[in-house]
């Protein structure tokens, strides 16, 4: 056999196994295969601002967009989270203030798509953040101290990713994609049933890599689900700017995967739409979009002024539907929190701030060359060129402070 006709073979096999797969999700859900690409009409949204779930009806549920409500334990450990991470969120941005971290990308606002994005997963799964997801790399179990070093600016990353089975947290915009659907497709040709989850923002979306990425998955059919975060601005560019979509959800099908369209403030609708995608992608049944609308709260960090690109009531407007305060009267209203149960998650959210304060007032002692170990396994021409000048540039240093104090007399 020829090595086309060999391609052709397998090309048609991965075709066939594509179908299968799609026939299965579509039975299982009584639709047409477009219908099961195609996000619901309307994003999905199980309880509204003032935390009352929705009816069915109210939640414009459609054949193959119904999601159960996700069970009570699951639903008391997202609250939790919520609260801690948004004590964190905080806590960060005054230690910016302070000097203690060189920069913070808050997710003040986005706690919900934080939350439900670690929770959905199971341990031997991975997920690949950027640069805002701290607060979800610290839901998945990370140690908050070690999550956070990276924001000191001393050291690439404060965790070790095989430990956790979380990426580096990218700043390079759409990077994490690539990395994740490659571990996607390491993990399937090793026969694992690893589900990779990878993060990007709106902005992001409009980046080559994320055409790359979710090209490759969906051709070779990966367990990828791609949640973007949709929070209104590419530091100051709204979306209007970057896409004319009707929703970001809505590019899934063009690379013939499924998007769904979930509100990024309703932790309840997100963990319910992520259990499912997670769950279809462990089965076999491909990639998945997921778009969670929501909102950044703050500054895109803090050496940016948004009141230079954005209305005061447009902020306002969003802090109405914040995240924290919905599941807390949905919980309230239910039953499954009192004040006692609040006191003590409250408590909880203090010791990791406290934690966090004791952790990064320490100094560490830093080497500069350390910077260009690492990068690459072999280090390239150009990093041994800027190594040997810092190198030069320390030793001269060093002994202009050496004769300094000598002749201070020290
Ligand atoms: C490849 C690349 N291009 C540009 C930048 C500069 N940059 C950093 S954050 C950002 C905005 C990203 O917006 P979005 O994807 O919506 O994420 P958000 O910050 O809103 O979470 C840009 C353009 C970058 N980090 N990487
Ligand atoms: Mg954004």
């Amino acid at each position: 056999m020829t090595i086309s006709a060999n391609h052709t073979a397998q090309d048609q096999d991965r075709t066939a196994a594509v179908e299968d797969a799609l026939t299965e999700a579509v039975t299982k859900f009584g639709i047409t295969a477009e219908d099961y690409m195609l996000p619901a009409r309307h994003q999905i949204e199980m309880v509204d601002p003032d935390g009352r779930l929705k009816s069915r009806a109210e939640q414009g549920a459609e054949p193959g967009h119904e999601y159960p409500v996700p069970g009570d334990d699951e639903l008391l450990a997202a609250y939790e989270h919520l609260v801690v991470g948004r004590r964190v969120n905080d806590q960060n941005s005054a230690l910016v203030r302070q000097g203690r971290m060189a920069v913070y990308p808050s997710s003040h606002g986005q706690e919900a798509c934080q939350v439900a994005a670690a929770l959905c997963l199971s341990k031997s799964d991975w997920m690949f953040p950027t640069y805002r997801d701290a607060v979800a790399v610290m839901t998945r179990g990370v140690d908050p101290v070690q999550v956070m070093t990276i924001f000191r600016g001393d050291w690439h990353s404060g965790y070790d990713p095989l430990q956790h089975n979380v990426g580096i947290q990218c700043t390079p915009l759409t990077t994490q994609l690539l990395h994740g659907v490659g571990v996607a497709h390491a993990a399937k040709l090793r026969g694992e049933d690893t589900v990779v989850l990878a993060m990007c923002g709106d902005g992001a979306t409009s980046e080559g890599d994320f055409h790359e990425a979710l090209n490759f998955a969906a051709v070779f059919h990966l367990p990828v689900i791609f949640f973007v975060q949709n929070n209104k601005y590419a530091i100051s560019v709204p979306l209007a700017h970057q896409s004319v979509a009707p929703s970001l959800a809505h590019k899934a099908v063009g690379y013939g995967m499924a998007g769904e369209r979930v509100d990024g403030n309703d932790v309840v609708a997100l963990l319910a739409v992520l259990d499912r995608a997670v769950k279809l992608a462990r089965e076999g049944s491909g990639p998945l979009l997921v778009e969670a609308n929501t909102y950044r709260m703050q500054a895109h960090t803090n050496a940016d002024d948004d009141t230079r690109y954005r209305e005061s009531s447009e902020v306002a407007e969003w802090r109405a539907k914040d995240p924290v305060n919905r599941m807390r009267a949905y919980l309230t209203d239910r039953g499954l929190l009192d004040d006692d149960g609040e006191v003590r998650i409250r408590e909880h959210a203090e010791a990791v701030a406290s934690q966090l304060r004791e952790g990064l007032s320490e100094d560490v002692p830093v080497e500069p060359q350390e910077l260009f170990r690492h990068v690459f396994a072999r280090q390239t021409p150009q990093l041994k060129e800027q190594s040997a000048l810092l190198a030069d540039e320390l030793a001269r240093d060093a002994a202009a402070q050496n004769s300094a104090d000598q002749e201070a007399g020290k």
